[in-house]
């Protein structure tokens, strides 16, 4: 059948860890540490010399945030007050590796949701937060561990990676460079978070999500159409992670905490959900569509109160569960996955006609928007 350079979602993928930290358990061992800290320090706090570390609440987590419990690859050190930092052994050259692995495993998901074989699929784009190594790029190694044959490449815009990657390959579809490109997002966000922050030591969690964005005359019969995408950036330093290759310059400040995540919160809430709200307006007046009308909002899974004010922008209402539906209360803020998560468990229910909308927001500050009709 001859292309139609129409861009659809013909399905989606997820990974979820095993292991799974409550509130109370990660605020249990927070508080070990905290003890543990003031005890050996007790000396140095009575001169001044450092600050008394506060205790963490799960109270305080769960009404600042939404955020109830989150995914991890390895729980035990994370927990651990002497540890507080994934550890699992590192693995050779001739072996798949961490990202790779959860990444193929979405992937599979979303080649089989789609009855697709791997030999169909012409690229794959991993599109993440962080990325394991420098080279060979993730993508590669995904696309050899699955059986592409065609090109791949890695891709990070933070938060909003996921968007990014299905404009990238909706365009790819548009132009007709390519008929089916898979969209890997594996977060191992453990990995760059500092569990002994106070401020952020609850946010974040592991996920792995896929999105198989093709041309519609090979989609399956039940697909989403693309009806538009739309990105935005804005620099901002209100979430940075200074962590990459030129460290080692400056060895001692290479285990500082900027090298993990760090972000000013309130900062980010204040502008980053007027910045989408009014992106998600304008993109849906130039597409066409009734904000007021849209059937589900898919957005990014970072703050309940965020999603709260933004859905009721869009909306002109308060969203219910139903129309702004939430994975944050089990999966945490999972970066660029967030949205793709809610996509991937809260659409089957949807019919034919309806009007949605995936969007992602963070650090860059990036935002991305893409709006979907279901077919079928
Ligand atoms: N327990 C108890 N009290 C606490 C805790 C805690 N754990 N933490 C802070 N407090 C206290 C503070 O000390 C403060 O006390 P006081 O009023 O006496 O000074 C009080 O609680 C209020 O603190 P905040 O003002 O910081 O609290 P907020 O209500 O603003 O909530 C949040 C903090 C939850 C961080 C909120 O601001 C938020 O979620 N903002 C949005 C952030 C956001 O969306 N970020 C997205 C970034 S993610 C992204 O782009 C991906 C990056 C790449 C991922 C990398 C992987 C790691």
């Amino acid at each position: 059948m001859p292309q139609t350079h129409h861009p659809v979602i013909s399905s989606t993928g997820l990974f979820t860890p095993k292991d799974s930290i409550s509130n109370a358990e990660l605020v249990a061992s927070y508080n070990s540490y905290v003890e543990l800290h003031n005890r050996q320090h007790a000396a140095e706090i009575v001169r001044g010399e450092i600050l008394e570390l506060q205790p963490s609440s799960v109270e305080f987590i769960e009404k600042a945030s939404g955020i109830k419990a989150r995914h991890v690859m390895a729980k035990e050190p994370v927990l651990d007050p002497g540890i507080m930092a994934p550890r699992w052994q590192e693995r050779g050259n001739d072996e798949l590796s961490m990202m790779a692995e959860i990444g193929v495993k979405a992937a599979r998901r979303a080649l089989e949701r789609a009855g697709r074989s791997p030999g169909d699929v012409d690229a794959v784009l991993c599109a993440a937060s962080n990325m394991e190594r420098a080279y060979p790029a993730m993508a590669i190694e995904i696309q050899q561990a699955l059986g592409i044959d065609g090109f791949a490449f890695d891709m990070n815009v933070a938060c909003s990676s996921a968007t990014f990657g299905i404009q990238t390959a909706a365009d790819y579809v548009r132009s007709g460079n390519a008929r089916s490109v898979l969209v890997v997002s594996p977060e191992i966000t453990s990995g760059h978070l500092n569990w002994r922050d106070r401020d952020s030591h609850f946010i974040f969690g592991d996920v792995a999500t896929a999105v198989l964005v093709e041309d519609s005359s090979i989609a399956p019969d039940q697909h989403w159409d693309i009806l538009g995408t739309k990105l935005k950036t804005v620099f901002s330093n209100n979430i940075r992670n200074n962590f990459g290759f030129l460290n080692r310059a400056d060895p001692d400040k290479a285990n500082n905490p900027d090298k993990l995540f760090i972000q000013e919160g309130r900062k980010v809430f204040k502008e980053v959900v007027p910045l989408v709200a009014s992106m998600i307006l304008a993109e849906a007046d130039r597409l066409d569509i009734d904000p007021a009308g849209l059937r589900r909002l898919w957005l990014h899974q970072a703050n309940a109160g965020m999603n709260r004010l933004i859905a009721q922008r869009v909306l002109g209402h308060e969203a219910d569960d139903d129309e702004s539906p939430t994975v944050l209360d089990t999966y945490g803020n999972t970066s660029s996955a967030g949205s793709i998560i809610a996509f991937h468990l809260h659409s089957d229910d949807l019919v034919a006609g309806d009007v949605g909308l995936i969007c992602s927001f963070g650090a860059g500050y990036s935002a991305g928007t893409v709006f979907v009709r279901k077919v079928a």
